[in-house]
């Protein structure tokens, strides 16, 4: 399946309350005015775009004001435009720095994804031919690491492990030492995520980051926050209080299958300026994709091509 039908299958909810609204504005007209403009705000609205939804329809109201648009057919063009515009830089370059290995801090709140999604980094870096080392990072939580050792296994992959308690930045340091000494081409650190104060957040993420520059200068080379997908626009507001505590490079965001709230990634870009590097689509090893702007954006304007056709798009 390519990423475009990925996109559609994960992205079904959003796609059918589009097409609901759709149909609402095409009984009113095929001519644009106030009142279509207003329909198409709501769907917008339901679609969870957040303020970016009402900042495109803003668009659309000035480009009607200039005579620029006129018809309702000249709108899924339009949006898709303005839409690929917003995420503009987002893609899924993961750096790779020579000499090796290129070290990535994976952060995130509990319950968010971080976990899986290193697996799944894992797996999508080894088939790409990299060798990889794990941290288990998260030594708060004994399930954590039992979880990762359990991914590292059936990966075959080598994991860096303490007990339970250890202190998170010599797990780093290990992961980064035994990478170095192995000539792995990425170590890959899982962290805790708990929030119980910023200022502990910072702190420890702060000092897994120092320590890690002391073995190996210059790295962490990415800091991937994962964002769990199904909490909306509440992910602009983590990406927020993440970046203030460490330089985030990316973003991979996580449970993009099955939510109604895949459009909030047009927000959390605007907010945030961090690129959005990776999806989780499933809990499969090889459900991560590298994110692509435009088969995001395509998947989520299709339904709106029903307002060039007139006919239902198929789903
Ligand atoms: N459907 C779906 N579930 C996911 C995805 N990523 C993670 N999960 C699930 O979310 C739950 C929490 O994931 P975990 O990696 O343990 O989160 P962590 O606490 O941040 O490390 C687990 O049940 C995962 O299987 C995803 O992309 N899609
Ligand atoms: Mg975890």
């Amino acid at each position: 399946m390519g990423l475009f039908d990925k996109f559609k299958q994960a992205l079904a909810k959003t796609r059918e309350k589009i097409s609901v609204g759709v149909r609402t504005v095409l009984s009113i007209g095929r001519a644009l005015d106030d009142e279509t403009i207003d329909r198409l705000e709501e769907v917008l609205y339901s679609a969870d775009l957040g303020s970016a939804g009402g900042e495109v329809i803003e668009e659309v109201r000035r480009a009607y004001k200039l005579r620029y648009l006129t018809r309702v057919d000249q709108i899924p063009e339009f949006l898709r435009e303005k839409l690929l515009a917003r995420l503009e830089g987002c893609g899924g370059a993961i750096t790779k720095v020579q000499p090796s290995p290129t070290v990535v801090l994976v952060c995130g709140v509990n319950g968010s994804g971080k976990t899986t999604s290193i697996a799944k980094l894992a797996a999508y870096l080894r088939r790409q031919g990299n060798s990889v080392v794990l941290g288990a990072g998260d030594t708060f939580r004994a399930a954590a690491v039992e979880q990762l050792t359990i991914w590292a296994e059936r990966l075959g992959v080598p994991i860096i492990k303490k007990p339970n308690g250890a202190d998170p930045a010599s797990v780093a340091f290990d992961a980064v030492d035994a990478a170095l000494s192995r000539g792995a081409d990425y170590v890959i650190i899982d962290t805790a995520g708990r929030l119980h104060t910023q200022k502990h957040l910072m702190a420890e993420l702060e000092k897994i980051s120092r320590v890690i520059s002391k073995r190996l200068p210059g790295a962490p080379h990415e800091v991937l926050l994962v964002l769990d997908a199904t909490t909306g626009q509440n992910m602009a507001q983590q990406a927020e209080l993440f970046s203030k505590a460490t330089p985030v490079s990316g973003l991979i965001l996580a449970k993009l299958d099955g939510t109604a709230k895949g459009g909030a990634v047009f927000g959390l870009r605007q907010r945030n300026q961090i690129p959005v590097k990776f999806v989780g689509l499933g809990e499969k090893l090889d459900d991560l994709e590298a994110f692509d702007p435009k088969s995001f954006v395509d998947a989520i304007v299709e339904p709106f091509l029903e307002l060039e056709s007139g006919k239902a798009a198929a789903t």
